[in-house]
């Protein structure tokens, strides 16, 4: 039967009874009886409360208090949770044993076995799978493991810290490490490995010239393919130092690449567990978006050791303290270390991707959620991404010196805590002496704010006067809504391209270059202004909003040209972009006529040959929305048919206009020359592959050859993946023997299979779901491993949009299928991918309902994991 699980509130926070000072840990490994025995040094913060500690699937062997047995009269034990009635109400030490089998662990949460290894993986509750515990972020202890294994099964003994004891256990073939972390973390931070592992090492010399050794564990065999990681840890290193003041504390740092990984990695305390396609790559198997992913996450988990570990939360709900500010500081990384404008506009995709979505369909939450059933349906696009998003408005609302200052502050005054994010925001507003009370509604209102802009120029009291209104949409549970403080980043654009200037701006609100709208309704009036100008609003999407500046196409094309923002140029072109295809797509569901206008394209060539411009941003531009693009911004009676057949039209018209120019350009940036992964290189890479994907909409022989004649000639996975994905995408017949010659070329390396796989899912014909099912059974598939299952499944629901929602309704069919078999031994994988049907109320009526239907036969089950339980209630609701 479902588990039933009780919501958890942010109001109902009550500090821990009991405090735990030090926890000595000691597993005796085996494969399907691991033997754990804590030994929990207890404090009472509220004496003779009863003791109830957590558990999850663990079988109790034994228990004592101060080395003394306990009657079981005294305690209650269920494999949920262990209470002790009366402890003593001083001090006193508790020994734990437990007994937990990792072989047969397919949750991949607590201690599991990846390909032979131990490993562990405990947030955010999956601690108290291993021993039973205070298993809640506010409970801070410091740690020292005892790891016993076979020396032969696992050479390799790794936990947090540093290693401060070892060596054989005589008259056996085991062998022992021992580890102690000095800084005190909450539960979910530790980790164990043991395991037959490759290792590289390197060094890393701090800014105050301690010497620290870095570690990057991997599958034997695989060690050269660690290179780009270990640079990219060591530039993470530096860079935190240089913007952040932030130096490194223990003497070594620890990467553990492992095969079974639910999520992409884990930043445990000096001890980072990874998934390996998160660490291991080359030319052969990895594509620039891959290196570029690498460098993201490593450094994401590194500066977690500040973010998160150092500093950690109170309680869950406070995950986008670590999780929003960590990502804002690993983009703000890779913008310093690549293009900083390319880097936004690629964040800035995501975002409205993933998160656009998320808060305008039934699973919208508040960055800061209020309630929860299980917490690691958290780990969302809105708690991460939309999380870092508030963290830049904050910047742009105190400053470059007045976000210093704050960050500053709360390093110097939380290290060592676990805190709120009324504690992070009360270091900003200490630090500059400004009100943020507004500005906190970022955290407790869920929704994408719609602002909208009308202007009026005067030419005769050379006066503009821009008019901003803001809404917010209900979200569940959130029916009305208070304006919020949205910071404006605009310029005023003159006729010759460049900003122009004005003597006053009144109405309020404006500073520098942005516009602060507080309110639900401001008009700004520029004074001095010599010419009708074109507002460019937002630029560098300052705020997380949608706009409206109601401006017109040639408005557009102008700035598109011109504007001095490269991201306000990117967004002009996908708003004509999008604009064009929903009236298309319109068209298409009437039966009516192309309506498509060249003067767009036209410009889109002439943006693409311009070599004054960045190739990586030229790419940019020229990757036209995508069918999910179209479909959320329409919203709402979504035909997923119409919107292919229409962006099908637009590619069509695009080859024959634009075909041989783009062509040309391709041929012409193609040849990089060596394969390098840096940002340049990948640009170029990046420009010629964009630039071919536009050349076949007429699926012209010639075109298609010249896409497949790239694809057998690449000497690297960029070019290779990316020719494969044109004939792929558009189900070209020439798919069909590159596909074969792909998979047999990777057939021993899972990674690259990956990549095969979801192809095979993104093809958008009738026979796909076919294929997809089918290759369920193929040998290279596996039901136990999440980017396998993440790359055909995750593939076919989350990028096939027309076969996924095919008509007939067999696509939600087999998906739900799938995601109620997977729910019975990986909850947390089958509720990630069951999100797929997030968008479902937005779809017209006929799939509309095939989609509920299938929801609801999920729902009907009655052993549904409390996961799995949880997204289907609230994307029903
Ligand atoms: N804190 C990690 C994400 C993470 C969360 C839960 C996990 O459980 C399977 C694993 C990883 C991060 O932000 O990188
Ligand atoms: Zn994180």
């Amino acid at each position: 039967m479902t588990k039933e699980t009780t919501p958890v509130r942010l109001s109902d926070y009550r500090a821990p009874d009991y405090a735990i000072d030090t926890v000595s840990l000691d597993f005796s490994l085996a494969p399907t009886a691991t033997q754990v025995t804590a030994q929990l040094a207890m404090r009472p913060n509220t004496p003779g409360a009863p003791l109830v500690l957590d558990g999850d699937e663990v079988k109790l062997i034994a228990i004592s208090i101060n080395e003394e047995y306990i009657p079981s009269s005294a305690y209650e034990a269920t494999p949920q949770q262990l209470t002790i009635k009366a402890p003593p109400r001083e001090p006193f030490t508790l020994e734990i044993v437990t007994e937990i089998n990792p072989k047969a662990n397919t949750k991949l949460m607590g201690l599991y076995l990846s390909n032979g290894n131990y490993c562990t993986q405990c947030e955010a509750e999956g601690f108290r799978r291993i021993t039973y515990f205070l298993d809640r972020p506010d409970v801070l202890a410091v740690y020292t493991t005892r790891i016993e294994a076979s020396k032969a099964a696992a050479p390799v003994l790794l936990s947090n810290g540093n290693r401060i004891d070892g060596g054989d256990i005589p008259g056996t073939t085991r062998h022992f490490a021992v580890w102690h972390d000095p800084f005190p973390k909450p539960s979910y931070l530790f980790a164990a490995v043991a395991g037959d592992l490759g290792l590289v090492e390197d060094s890393f010399t701090t800014m105050s010239g301690r010497e620290v050794a870095l570690h990057i564990y991997c599958e034997h065999g695989k060690e050269a393919r660690c290179a780009y990681a270990m640079d990219a840890l060591k530039r993470s290193m530096r860079w935190d130092e240089t913007a952040f003041g932030r130096e490194y504390d223990l003497d070594i740092f620890m990467i553990v690449a492992v095969s079974d990984f639910n999520m992409g990695a884990m930043e445990n305390k000096g001890l980072n567990v990874f998934n390996d396609k998160y660490v291991l790559a080359d030319p052969d198997i990895a594509t620039d978006a891959d290196y570029a992913g690498i460098e993201t996450v490593i450094a994401h988990e590194y500066f977690h050791n500040w973010t998160g570990d150092r500093i950690t939360c109170r309680d869950w709900f406070q995950l986008c303290l670590k999780e929003g500010l960590t990502v804002f500081r690993d983009q703000e990384f890779s913008s310093d270390e690549r293009s900083r404008g390319v880097k936004r506009i690629a964040d800035v995709r995501t975002l409205l991707a993933r998160q656009f979505p998320e808060d305008a369909g039934p699973l919208a939450h508040p960055v800061r959620p209020e309630v929860y059933s299980e917490i690691n349906n958290f780990y969302t696009a809105t708690v991460y991404d939309k999380g870092a998003e508030v963290i830049r408005m904050l910047k742009a609302i105190l400053g470059e010196d007045g976000f210093r200052a704050g960050m500053d502050l709360y390093f110097e005054r939380h290290d060592g805590q676990a805190v709120t994010i009324e504690d992070f925001l009360a270091s900003f507003a200490d630090a500059t002496g400004k009100d943020l009370s507004q500005f906190k509604l970022w955290y407790s209102q869920a929704g994408t704010p719609e602002v909208t802009a009308e202007g009026r120029y005067d030419a005769r009291r050379q006066t503009y006067s821009l008019s901003l209104k803001q809404s917010i949409p209900p979200t569940p549970g959130q029916q009305t809504k208070s304006p919020m403080h949205i910071p404006v980043r605009f310029g005023l654009v003159g006729p010759n391209g460049a900003d122009l200037a004005f003597t006053s701006a009144t109405g309020g609100g404006v500073e520098d270059d942005v516009i602060h709208l507080t309110e639900a309704a401001q008009t700004i009036v520029f004074e001095g202004v010599s010419a009708p100008p074109v507002p460019s609003l937002l630029r560098g999407f300052s705020a997380p909003v949608k706009i409206a500046t109601g401006l017109s196409q040639t408005d557009q094309l102008f700035l598109l040209r011109t504007d001095a923002d490269a991201f306000n140029r990117w967004r002009a072109s996908q708003q004509i972009a999008i604009q064009t295809l929903i009236a298309e797509t319109a068209a298409v569901r009437s039966g009516a006529q192309s309506k498509l206008d060249p003067a767009f394209v036209d410009a889109l060539a002439e943006v693409a040959e311009d070599d004054s411009l960045e190739p990586a941003f030229r790419a940019q531009i020229l990757q036209l929305p995508g069918e999910a693009d179209i479909a959320r911004e329409i919203g709402h009676d979504v035909d997923p048919a119409a919107i292919a057949g229409a962006r099908k039209r637009l590619m069509a018209m695009v080859a024959s206009r634009i075909g041989k120019r783009l062509a040309e350009l391709a041929e012409r940036t193609g040849n990089v020359g060596d394969y390098s992964p840096d940002a340049a290189s990948a640009g170029r890479r990046a420009l010629a592959n964009a630039a071919l994907a536009l050349t076949v909409g007429q699926a012209a022989p010639e075109a298609i050859g010249r896409v497949v004649a790239r694809f057998e000639s690449a000497d690297n996975m960029t070019d290779r993946l990316a020719a494969l994905s044109i004939l792929a995408s558009n189900g070209f017949e020439e798919r069909i023997a590159a596909l074969e010659t792909f998979q047999d070329r990777y057939r021993d390396d899972p990674l690259g299979l990956d990549k095969w796989l979801m192809l095979e899912a993104v093809v958008p014909l009738e026979t796909t779901l076919d294929r997809v099912k089918a290759l369920t059974t193929h040998p290279a598939f596996s039901l136990t491993n999440p980017n396998r299952i993440r790359a055909l499944i995750g593939g076919f629901a989350g990028s096939n949009q027309t076969q996924f929602n095919r008509p007939d309704g067999a696509g939600y069919d087999f998906f739900a299928d799938f995601v109620l078999d997977l729910d019975k031994r990986n909850p947390q994988t089958a509720a990630r991918l069951l999100v797929s049907f997030r968008s479902w109320k937005a779809l017209e009526a006929g799939r509309r309902a095939l989609a509920e239907k299938a929801l609801r036969r999920i729902a009907a089950s009655d052993s549904l994991s409390s996961d799995t339980r949880d997204i289907v209630t609230r994307t029903l609701a």
